[in-house]
């Protein structure tokens, strides 16, 4: 590995702060749960190999419309983005993967990409196109739909820029495609719901067609924004069709903050599971119609529900259970290095407290029709303590123990602020 962002002195000092503390509490709740039957180290160990990507977009000041607030120090380009992921995997140690997006993370030479993300001990996960925004000297507008257009030609460029993300992919190692459009409407009658959706889907079979054999295609739903009115892929239902008709590759991705308020999301996981085409997730959390706020800052309860359907998905796989974990956020008002961090470890957090579930107890609960015994079986799982575990897992993977204290005290943002080109004022929605 090249040389890490954050001093591994500075890491270790901390650390050696704070290890006898750690070791008092994790002791403690290894205790606690050994009179659960159940095995701290076992829990540690699924939180070692436990994984989520970032995304490269996530590591700059994110925007609503009314304005974006810039943060000095902020990367401008993929490789800053890279420096950035290389300090939340440095010192968290659960977000090896990042997930670019494209055109945004355009290089000329994607084998060194590659080699660069290596060195941080970092490898590419999904690919991320937009259709969604046009880019300077494009030939036709998205105004009015990508994939979706009425316009061929508008169709064909978008179908030729998914293509070109699944050859970037290939170079820089990633498996999969994912694939978010902005298409819908703003008005009753502005277009046909039904043919809109066969012109997507004419388009979409056309992506998948290019799809190596040992690749996957995520298709990802969104209610609404920036078509208010109805949009193409807005809902799960939509999203299975649409994966179903393209093929075995096609799954669905579940960005938990694309549905309507109060929506059962772990229900659409158990579904999706179900239909063999759970492809991956966008974590993110949501308060109103917003799909942008911090992992498990509003609801962790129902990432931790997310994470129990998961689990249940991977005791019992069916047609097969893989998805690509993601974190998809928009930090407006926090530096995203520590939002990632917070939210990786919330995330983590949510699987370790649905992995330590007593499911025997669960599903005979759930059989015998013990309402109360079932409920409070989750629940007691819901309401342990897991920071020990994680801060346990991290120390022995090389990152930090209390990895804000750590990440502040590097100075690490301040560094950058001088280093880096000023982003300027902000302009609205990312
Ligand atoms: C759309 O809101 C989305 O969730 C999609 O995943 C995009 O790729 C991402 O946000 C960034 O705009
Ligand atoms: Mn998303």
């Amino acid at each position: 590995m090249t040389n890490m962002p954050i001093s591994a002195e500075l890491v270790a000092e901390h650390n050696a702060a704070s290890r006898d503390a750690l070791s008092d509490e994790y002791d403690s709740l290894g205790r606690k749960l050994g009179r659960r039957g159940i095995a701290i180290d076992a829990i540690k160990e699924k939180v070692k190999s436990f994984g989520v990507a970032v995304p490269s977009w996530g590591t700059g000041r994110g925007g609503t419309r009314f304005a974006k607030f810039p943060l000095a120090g902020e990367p401008t380009n993929i490789h800053e983005k890279l420096e950035d992921c290389a300090v939340i995997h440095q010192l968290g140690r659960s977000t090896p993967g990042v997930s670019p997006h494209f055109p945004w993370d355009c290089v000329d030479d994607y084998t060194a990409l590659r080699e660069e993300a290596n060195a941080y001990g970092l490898v590419f996960d999904a690919v991320n196109s937009n259709t969604f925004q046009d880019q300077p000297g494009q030939a036709h507008t998205y105004a009015t739909g990508s994939l979706s257009s009425t316009v061929e030609a508008t169709r064909q460029q978008a179908i030729d820029h998914n293509v070109e993300c699944i050859e970037i992919g290939k170079q820089i190692g990633s498996k999969a495609l994912t694939v978010w459009v902005g298409d819908g409407t703003n008005f009753p009658g502005q277009q046909d719901l039904g043919r809109s959706f066969d012109r997507y889907l004419a388009a979409a079979s056309q992506v998948y067609s290019a799809l190596p054999g040992d690749w996957k295609m995520m298709l990802e739903h969104k209610m609404f924004e920036p078509a208010f009115y109805s949009s193409v892929i807005s809902d799960w239902g939509s999203s299975l069709m649409a994966a179903q008709q393209l093929g075995d590759q096609c799954k669905c991705l579940v960005d938990l903050g694309h549905h309507a308020p109060n929506v059962n999301i772990e229900q659409i996981v158990a579904r999706l599971h179900h239909a063999g085409k759970l492809g991956g997730f966008h974590f993110n959390d949501s308060k109103y119609g917003d799909d942008d706020l911090d992992s498990g800052s509003i609801n962790p309860h129902q990432l931790f529900l997310v994470f129990n359907e998961l689990i249940e998905a991977e005791l019992s796989p069916g047609k097969g259970f893989d998805p690509s974990y993601m974190i998809d956020q928009s930090h407006n008002v926090t530096d995203p290095i520590e939002s990632m961090l917070s939210s990786a470890e919330t995330i983590a957090g949510c699987y370790a407290r649905a992995a330590m579930v007593d499911r025997d107890a669960l599903h005979a609960a759930q059989d015998g029709n013990d309402v109360m015994l079932a409920f409070r079986t989750l629940r007691t799982a819901y309401e342990t303590d897991v920071t020990p575990i994680l801060a346990m897992a991290r120390d022995e993977l090389g990152g930090a123990i209390d990895w804000l204290g750590v990440y502040r005290s590097s100075k690490y943002r301040d560094r950058k602020a001088q280093e880096r080109k000023a982003v300027g004022l902000g302009a609205g929605i990312v």
